[in-house]
């Protein structure tokens, strides 16, 4: 028989068991727990923050997603509510790079999209202690318009989270269907389909530093407010099948440097 990547071998797992392949199949997303190491963790926060400092001194990108999409440093540094995003680190960091290529989290991947895999792309996500923001509730494709839809994305904090910092937050088996978005009331930066979902299926994915989930682009996702003394950071990598489409510009992802092919069966 065929397997999903029109060749006849059998699939051979590599990380994650035929459960928990099932389950992501079901629900659009896993929990995976604890991965990094503490030497790793304490690494990759020390280069988060220096990238964070550099962004908001304003020696390189970031954005506010709490607020509308501005380039006025200030009114990005100084807003009340801060969701503070750094698209790419692996273009500007070394050690974020690495992490795209680490087998623990390839590994994963391959066993649910295949063995070729390409980069989407990557992104820091920044909740300050007292005023982080929210990210409203979405489908992660409702931004890319991505085809055929059937990215994956691991998301990883550097700091524990639960429900009260930005613990994400999952509607299981919302990924069978993509939904209509409106934009957030508050920030143009975001969408939002707030009311039309019902929070009270939301599974809550509390995780140590180190700790991973994985979610399909289509599963139904919501990280709060942090109005804790602890802040959270986070980084997501969302992969792809080499030949994926963006239908919003009508054309298939080529590989670069930006979209490296990260692993391919040859
Ligand atoms: O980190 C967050 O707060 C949201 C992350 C998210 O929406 C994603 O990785 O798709």
């Amino acid at each position: 028989m065929q397997n999903t990547n029109g060749n006849t071998s059998p699939v051979q797992r590599k990380a994650l068991s035929e459960e928990q392949i099932n389950r992501f199949w079901i629900d659009g997303y896993l929990n995976i727990g604890k991965i990094l190491q503490d030497d790793e963790i304490e690494l990759l926060r020390r280069e988060y923050d220096r990238e964070f400092e550099r962004a908001r001194s304003g020696q390189s990108g970031f954005r506010n997603l709490s607020i509308d999409d501005t380039d006025d440093l200030d009114a990005k540094n100084e807003a009340g509510t801060q969701m503070l995003q750094i698209m790419q680190m692996c273009e500007r960091n070394i050690h974020y790079r690495h992490l795209l290529y680490d087998d623990r989290i390839l590994d994963m991947v391959e066993d649910l999209i295949g063995p070729n895999i390409q980069l989407f792309h990557d992104q820091a996500l920044f909740k300050p202690a007292h005023h982080g923001g929210p990210v409203h509730w979405h489908q992660d494709n409702a931004y890319w318009r991505c085809s055929p839809p059937n990215l994956v994305s691991c998301w990883l904090t550097l700091d524990d989270v639960d429900i009260h910092n930005g613990a994400m937050q999952f509607i299981p088996g919302s990924h069978f269907r993509s939904q209509e978005h409106e934009r957030a009331a508050d920030t143009s930066a975001l969408l939002d389909m707030g009311d039309k979902v019902d929070h009270s299926q939301a599974a809550i994915i509390a995780l140590p530093a180190g700790g991973v989930t994985l979610h399909h682009c289509q599963t139904l996702h919501y990280t709060a407010p942090n109005v804790t003394d602890n802040q959270r950071r986070a980084f997501a990598i969302h992969f792809m099948n080499p030949g994926t489409k963006s239908l919003r510009e009508n054309v298939y992802f080529d590989v670069s440097f930006e979209r490296p092919v990260l692993r391919m069966r040859v």
